[in-house]
């Protein structure tokens, strides 16, 4: 039986490369846009004509009126954010009433989660992650030790609440007495178990359904690779698989039905939160790209940290998940450099890295080599075909492509939806 592949939206770097935009983008042709890991620790700004939407929790894809926004496994779940997000879309008269759907093995995220989180980074001090704090890590701790606690345990009352007093219980003894009110809490799940409910589905088979019905998927990264539990810069990332691998665990894929995977690249660096980045820049470059650049976080408001592109990690992760094109994004924000950096290699003590090391002390200690390309000095954000972009603009884009050895299919010259330039 012949069934549909799903296409994959995926960050490339420490995140923020602008994946809802292009996710938006792609959404127009689909028919349900899905998210597969994280929660709502993700940040997503589109602009559409002139109106600004930020999504955490819900798939971008949801600006397409016709479009099922659909929550899989991986993801975890606060649901009175997923409720205030619906709420915070209508008020800018965007409705996604029948158009939300989420997987009844979602883990919940528990205000304790959140409470926990703080406690944690609090625990950690001067060696903090910079986590957003919205209990994403806890969440997934439950998760893998096996304490957590899933949607459809919503709809299973007795054992919802054996579960949640036995795991608040679990968070005391670990972190001591902090204030949560347990029967209130439960109370106020009643009522939220209530209004989920018609959104609630077995979300793989939904999705295996819809594939086989010839519908078009696209599937939404939140967060990055080099965020990934895995690959990332450990413990500097984030508690979910932010990679290919998360796509097929969060919504129960097989990898053979992956189709396209779109690299998402911003044309510079930025982290927000604690760890390595060796092509940081704390002189005036990274504050022209900061302030230029809007770089603060969507969620938390926190300034980025920003730095050159930094083609070892681009590398890295194109190795890691396999990307068929790349969206090249913000290089708008280059404009007015007189020239431009592209990190493409690590030396340590005399030696020339081969790949992005796993070893935070090693990063520390890597000297990066650069390469300097001219600037364009050049308003390029109302340019709409490659062939239209300064000449260095171009050097630039084809120098990524080159060093990279993948398509850059798409580049983002500005905030908004229509500034993009397609390069098929
Ligand atoms: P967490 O909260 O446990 O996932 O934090 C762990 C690390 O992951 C980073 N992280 C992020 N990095 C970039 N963007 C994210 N989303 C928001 C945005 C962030 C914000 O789009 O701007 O508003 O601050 C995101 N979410 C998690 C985090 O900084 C930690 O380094
Ligand atoms: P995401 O987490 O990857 O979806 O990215 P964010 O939304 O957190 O951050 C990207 C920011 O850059 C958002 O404010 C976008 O509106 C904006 N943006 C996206 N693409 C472009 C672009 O090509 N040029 C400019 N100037 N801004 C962009
Ligand atoms: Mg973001």
């Amino acid at each position: 039986m012949t069934t549909n592949t799903v296409d994959v939206v995926l960050g490339t770097q420490w995140g923020d490369e602008g994946k809802g935009k292009l996710s938006d983008l792609l959404a127009q042709q689909s028919d349900i846009c899905a998210r597969c890991q994280g929660g709502n620790n993700a940040g997503h700004t589109i602009v559409v004509d002139g109106k600004k939407y930020g999504f955490h929790l819900l798939p971008s894809g949801l600006i397409n009126p016709k479009c099922i926004g659909l929550i899989g496994n991986g993801v975890v779940v606060h649901v009175p954010s997923l409720f205030k997000e619906l709420a915070e879309l209508e008020t800018k008269g965007l409705k996604c009433d029948g158009r939300l759907l989420v997987s009844d093995r979602a883990h919940l995220v528990f205000d304790f989660h959140q409470i926990v989180d703080g406690l944690k980074e609090i625990e950690l001090g001067g060696g903090s992650i910079g986590t957003t704090k919205r209990g994403i890590g806890p969440a997934y701790s439950s998760k893998a030790s096996r304490s957590g606690i899933r949607v459809h345990h919503l709809y299973n009352w007795p054992e919802f609440e054996a579960r949640f007093r036995s795991i608040v219980n679990n968070r005391h003894k670990r972190y001591g007495s902090f204030e949560y009110e347990v029967e209130a809490e439960l109370e106020r799940y009643k009522e939220l178990a209530i209004r989920l409910r018609p959104m609630v589905v077995d979300s793989a088979v939904y999705l295996h359904e819809a594939l086989r019905a010839g519908k078009r998927v696209l599937v939404e990264g939140a967060n990055a690779l080099m965020l990934d539990l895995d690959f990332g810069t450990y413990p500097f990332v984030t508690s979910s698989n932010c990679g290919v691998g998360g796509v097929c665990t969060g919504l129960g894929l097989p990898p053979r039905q992956i189709g396209n995977i779109i690299g998402v690249v911003k044309a510079y660096t930025t982290r927000v939160g604690a760890g390595p980045f060796p092509s940081e820049q704390l002189n005036a470059v990274g504050e022209h790209l900061q302030e230029v650049g809007r770089e603060y976080g969507v969620t938390t408001g926190r300034r980025r940290r920003c730095g050159w592109l930094d083609m070892v990690v681009v590398r890295y992760s194109t190795m890691i998940n396999g990307y068929t094109s790349i969206n090249l994004t913000k290089l708008d924000v280059l404009d007015q450099l007189e020239e431009i950096k592209i990190a493409v290699a690590y030396h340590l003590n005399g030696t020339r890295l081969a790949s992005f090391p796993a070893d935070l002390h090693e990063l520390e200690k890597v000297e990066v080599e650069y390469e300097t390309l001219p600037g364009w000095k050049q308003d390029i954000s109302a340019c709409r075909t490659f062939e239209s972009l300064p000449e260095n603009a171009r050097r630039y884009v084809l120098r990524i492509e080159q060093l990279l050895g993948v398509h850059i299919e798409w580049v983002g010259v500005g905030a908004s939806r229509d500034a993009m330039i397609h390069r098929p």
